[in-house]
């Protein structure tokens, strides 16, 4: 393969892959291969030098060592979701993106554990779907359920919108099976799910965000669901602050801070009438598995469907414009008083901060609403305004890469980490795995 505009040839490398997965697997066309190359918000785009789809663990393995030898990097690659621009390559024509998508097996089920075997590339809903089926519950869940792949949660260590009640993606992961930057697979899914004889690999692997192995499966613990449907309601409130003396009841399962200005551009980008029948300055959407305990002059709507306000807030954002996004996490009682500085540390943009209060995990989407959808934001100066919040955060005893992960959004902020830098030298001495993601070397 001959890569276009003087980027570096690798000869016969088209053909190699093709061997490894067959060639209606092997991406090049750019018109194909661009949608596998830009992330979800379009903040980050590069041309992949070729998208690679392969059905099996044994094909996975074959491509790894292909792109090994050929020492060409490997950007593995779920449902694009991702926030931090870790699952698109770095530069254009230099990476092969590796998608998981064809992965996408579900089942076995062992009904003694209550665990789930998944393909890398099954999408949540396909995982919730599964649950479902034989009277259970997959704890995780995010607004992106249908697109976001099995391998990218646990590469993310994803949270979402039940954290609080139910735990992130690592407390549901009983066991990886993974592809290791040589071609070597290693695998704790198999055999009985209580065994242990090898290294605990979902320890290992959840967060590693594609640094350290290509997950190719998992399997995933799943639970009872609650015996009478939970109680979900929207509370409108005069400030956050008031959010803090309702987080302390029984069965809370999610704990969700809304501001005004966000609802309303939800209410307006997604049709939806006002939830209350007045205007709040805040909104906690709370549900609960049980009784929900309230004060008596609460303004409050009892109704499942207030998610979608919740959960249309980051489509509605995209319509502004390309956000900066930064997913923090602060000491749950900073969160208002953080939420209170916000704007006029952003200042001349605006700002949308909502998330999982309950968790202390807050998404400060920073955009220039003059932009409209398509505008580079790093040429609108919105990059200086990281740095700002960043600080903010700092102050406030908070860390700056929350459930996204750090992808390349955070490598800067996050400095280097001993543990991590260790574990990629041992495990990746080639930088082959995501070179640039959640960790500055290679
Ligand atoms: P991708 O975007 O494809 O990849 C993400 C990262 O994981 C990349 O670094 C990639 O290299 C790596 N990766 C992917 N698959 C593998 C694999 N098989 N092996 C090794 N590495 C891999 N996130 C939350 O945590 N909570 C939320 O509530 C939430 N809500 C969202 C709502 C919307 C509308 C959107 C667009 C995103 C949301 N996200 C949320 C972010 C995103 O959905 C998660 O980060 C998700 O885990 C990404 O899954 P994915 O399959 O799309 O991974
Ligand atoms: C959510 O909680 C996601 O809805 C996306 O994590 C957050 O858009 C965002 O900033
Ligand atoms: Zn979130």
């Amino acid at each position: 393969m001959t890569a276009p505009d003087g980027d570096p040839p690798v000869p016969g490398l088209r053909s190699r892959l093709a061997a490894a997965v067959g060639p209606d697997h092997v991406l090049t066309d750019p018109a194909v291969t661009m949608s596998y190359g830009t992330d979800w918000t379009g903040r980050w785009r590069a041309r992949p030098l070729a998208v690679v789809r392969p059905g099996s663990t044994a094909e996975v393995a074959a491509t790894i060592r292909v792109c090994a030898d050929a020492g060409v990097p490997v950007v593995p690659q779920g449902g694009n979701t991702g926030l931090v621009g870790g699952s698109v390559p770095r530069g254009d024509g230099r990476m092969v993106v590796l998608s998981t998508r064809r992965l996408a097996t579900v089942g076995p089920l062992d009904r003694g554990t209550r665990s789930l075997v998944v393909g890398a590339g099954a999408s949540l809903s396909d995982v919730h779907r599964a649950a479902a089926r034989v009277g259970l519950r997959y704890a995780v869940d995010l607004a992106a359920r249908d697109s976001a792949t099995v391998g990218g949660t646990v590469a993310t260590n994803a949270a979402g919108l039940r954290a609080l009640g139910l735990g992130d993606t690592r407390r549901q992961v009983v066991g990886v099976e993974a592809v290791l930057a040589d071609g070597t697979v290693v695998d704790d899914v198999t055999g009985p799910p209580a065994g242990r004889d090898g290294f605990p690999l979902a320890g290992l692997l959840c967060g590693s965000e594609g640094t350290l192995a290509v997950i190719t499966a998992a399997r995933l613990r799943l639970g009872a669901p609650p015996a009478v449907p939970p109680v979900t309601l929207l509370v409108g409130l005069a400030s956050p602050a008031d959010a803090l003396a309702l987080l302390d009841q029984p069965g809370l399962t999610a704990a969700e801070l809304l501001l005004r200005p966000g609802l309303e551009l939800v209410c307006r980008v997604g049709g939806l009438p006002d939830p209350l029948p007045r205007a709040w300055p805040a909104y906690l959407l709370l549900e609960v598995e049980g009784e929900p305990v309230l004060p008596d002059d609460v303004d409050a709507v009892v109704d499942p469907r207030v998610w979608a306000y919740r959960e249309g807030m980051t489509d509605a954002i995209a319509t502004l414009g390309i956000p900066h996004k930064l997913d923090v996490a602060l000491p749950v009682d900073a969160v208002p008083a953080f939420v209170a500085e916000l704007p006029a540390v952003v200042t001349p943009f605006a700002v949308h901060p909502f998330g999982h209060l309950g968790v202390g995990n807050v998404h400060v989407n920073v955009v220039d609403v003059g932009s409209g959808p398509g505008r580079d934001p790093d040429r609108a100066g919105l990059d200086a305004v990281d740095e700002r919040v960043v600080r903010l955060v700092h102050r406030h005893g908070g860390a700056v890469a929350a459930e996204h992960g750090i992808g390349v959004a955070k490598v800067q902020w996050v400095g280097p980490d001993p543990v991590r830098t260790r574990l990629k030298r041992a495990l990746d001495p080639a930088g082959l795995l995501n070179p640039g993601v959640a960790t500055s070397m290679r």
